[in-house]
C-alpha cells in the first residue's frame, strides 16, 4: 500500500535583491591615436564583444570579462600601423574610467580585492583597491617581445591606464611558470577576479563607505 503524502505548504520565498540595479559605465573616448566605445555592466554574466585589432588582446579582455562577471562591449579602432601602444594604453584608461563611472560614489562595496590564479604550472597573483589613488606594479616574468600578435611590454601600459582610468592600485605579479602565453592570462584572470572582489557589494556596509577618508 502506497503510503499518503501530505502536502505540505511552503512560504512563499521572495528572491533577495542582492544590492540594487545593475552598475553601467559607458565611456566614449576619440583621440587621434584611437577612438574607442565601450559599455561595461560590472553586475554582468561574463557576455562580451571585444573588439581591439589584436587578438591576443581580445582574448585577455574576453577571459577578463568571464572571470569578473562583468558584461563588456568593447571597440577600439587604433593607429597599430603606429604599433599597439596606443591602443593598449588607451583601452586601459577607458574600461578603468569605467569601472570608476559604474561605481559611483563607492559607497557599500568591498572597495579592496586579490586573487590568487593558478594556471596549469603558472601561478599569479593580483591585488587591487579602488582607493582613489593611482598605482600600479607589474611583475610578469615575461621572457619574450611577442606573445602571439601582442607587444607583450605593453602589459604594464594596460594596467598602468587602467589604474589611472579607475583611479586604484593594482598590483599584479606572476609569481613562477613557464608558458609566457600562461603567464599573462593568469594575470588577466587573476585581476578579473581580484577586481570583482573590489566592486562586490557589502550588504552589511550598505550605506557606508569603506574609507575614514569620507572620500574615495
Ligand atoms: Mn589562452
Amino acid at each position: 500500500m502506497a503510503a499518503t503524502r501530505k502536502t505540505v505548504a511552503t512560504k512563499e520565498i521572495k528572491p533577495r535583491a542582492i544590492g540594487g540595479k545593475p552598475r553601467i559605465g559607458t565611456i566614449k573616448r576619440d583621440t587621434t591615436e584611437t577612438q574607442i566605445a565601450l559599455k561595461l555592466n560590472i553586475d554582468g554574466t561574463g557576455i562580451y564583444k571585444i573588439s581591439t585589432g589584436i587578438r591576443f588582446f581580445d582574448h585577455m579582455l574576453e577571459l577578463f570579462t568571464r572571470h569578473g562577471g562583468f558584461d563588456l562591449t568593447l571597440a577600439c579602432n587604433g593607429d597599430l600601423d603606429v604599433d599597439q601602444h596606443h591602443t593598449v594604453e588607451d583601452v586601459g584608461i577607458a574600461l578603468g574610467e569605467a569601472f570608476n563611472k559604474a561605481l559611483g560614489d563607492k559607497k557599500g562595496i568591498l572597495r579592496a580585492g586579490y586573487f590568487v590564479m593558478a594556471m596549469d604550472e603558472t601561478l599569479a597573483v593580483a591585488a587591487v583597491d579602488l582607493s582613489g589613488r593611482v598605482a600600479y606594479v607589474v611583475d610578469d616574468k615575461v621572457k619574450v617581445r611577442l606573445v602571439g600578435d601582442f607587444q607583450s611590454e605593453l602589459l604594464a601600459d594596460f594596467f598602468d591606464g587602467f589604474a589611472r582610468g579607475a583611479k586604484a592600485n593594482v598590483h599584479v605579479k606572476t609569481m613562477y611558470g613557464r608558458s609566457n602565453h600562461h603567464k599573462i592570462e593568469a594575470i588577466f584572470k587573476a585581476f578579473a577576479r581580484a577586481l570583482r572582489g573590489a566592486c562586490s557589494r557589502d550588504e552589511r556596509m550598505a550605506e557606508i563607505l569603506p574609507s575614514t577618508k569620507g572620500l574615495l
